[in-house]
């Protein structure tokens, strides 16, 4: 295997552990029943849309390691943009990549997000390991705030920045549970929130894809003015089927989607 690119998730994977408290328990408890084999089926990362961060910047860490561009995703109501890639070897994780069309944002948000964005450097996003560098700005609790009332994700990003926003346990690859149903059953029995955003499960196999979601826990966040707490990284689980040629649907579904990016809400929807 590619050694950057290893080294990579890898660096995402621990970075991603200190912002999900509940990651490393929910990961160990399906290790458990699957001779300590957990596979990875996505990661997600989300950015602005301007030029310095788009969404392309964010891909070439990956597209520099062999990662192709997979599928297109538009989310209008959000005003978001994502795209999937996805790695000629199959053991390596699907990435998932949004960008908030900052565009179609307030004329206040769209400054309050470039003055964030003219304090990230060519060189910081140059580095291979940008995609877990956490957050390149300074940010203050009114700038957050003044976000967060026009767009939970334009928030999240401010003050969270580049990392994955979370790993995705593959329901194929363990041999219990094996439904989406059982393995949602088996977190709300150790006490893990699922989103319920439309329903526990995203999705069902007539679009070849279910997915469900915690919620992700509250973690400490440093401003330029004090603390708080506020939603970090979250825990996903996907259940692929297979297409028409016998090989496992390996895209995404727009539609659940759409209810994925609540598990970071401050607010329900
Ligand atoms: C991504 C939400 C979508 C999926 O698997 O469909 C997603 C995000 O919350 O950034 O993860
Ligand atoms: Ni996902």
């Amino acid at each position: 295997m590619d050694n950057a690119i290893h080294t990579l998730l890898q660096a995402m994977w621990e970075d991603y552990l200190e912002l999900a408290p509940d990651a490393r328990s929910i990961h160990d408890l399906f290790a458990a029943s699957n001779n300590g084999n957990v596979v990875n089926d996505h990661i997600a990362l989300r950015t602005y849309s301007l030029p310095e961060v788009n969404l392309a910047v964010i891909a070439r860490a990956f597209t520099d390691h062999g990662y192709i561009e997979g599928g297109e995703y538009e989310f209008p109501a959000r005003k978001l943009f994502a795209k999937h890639f996805q790695h000629p070897n199959p053991e390596l994780p699907k990435v998932f990549i949004s960008e908030l069309l900052v565009e179609k944002l307030s004329e206040q948000a769209q400054q309050h997000i470039t003055a964030l964005v003219d304090q990230v450097t060519p060189d910081a996003t140059q580095s291979p390991l940008f995609c877990c560098s956490g957050r390149p700005w300074q940010l203050d609790t009114q700038t957050y705030d003044e976000l967060l009332a026009e767009s939970e994700y334009a928030a999240w990003v401010a003050a969270f920045g580049y990392r994955a926003n979370h790993f995705t346990v593959s329901i194929n690859h363990l041999s219990e549970p094996d439904t989406i149903v059982d393995l949602n059953h088996l977190l709300q029995k150790h006490g893990y929130i699922l989103n319920d955003t439309g329903g526990l499960v995203k999705g069902s196999p007539d679009v070849l894809l279910e997915q469900s979601s915690t919620m992700a826990k509250k973690v400490t966040v440093d401003f330029t003015d004090g603390t708080r707490e506020i939603p970090g990284c979250f825990y996903e689980f996907a259940k692929r089927y297979p297409t028409g040629d016998g090989t496992l649907y390996q895209g995404f579904v727009a539609a659940s989607a759409d209810k994925i990016f609540t598990s970071t809400h401050t607010k329900a929807e």
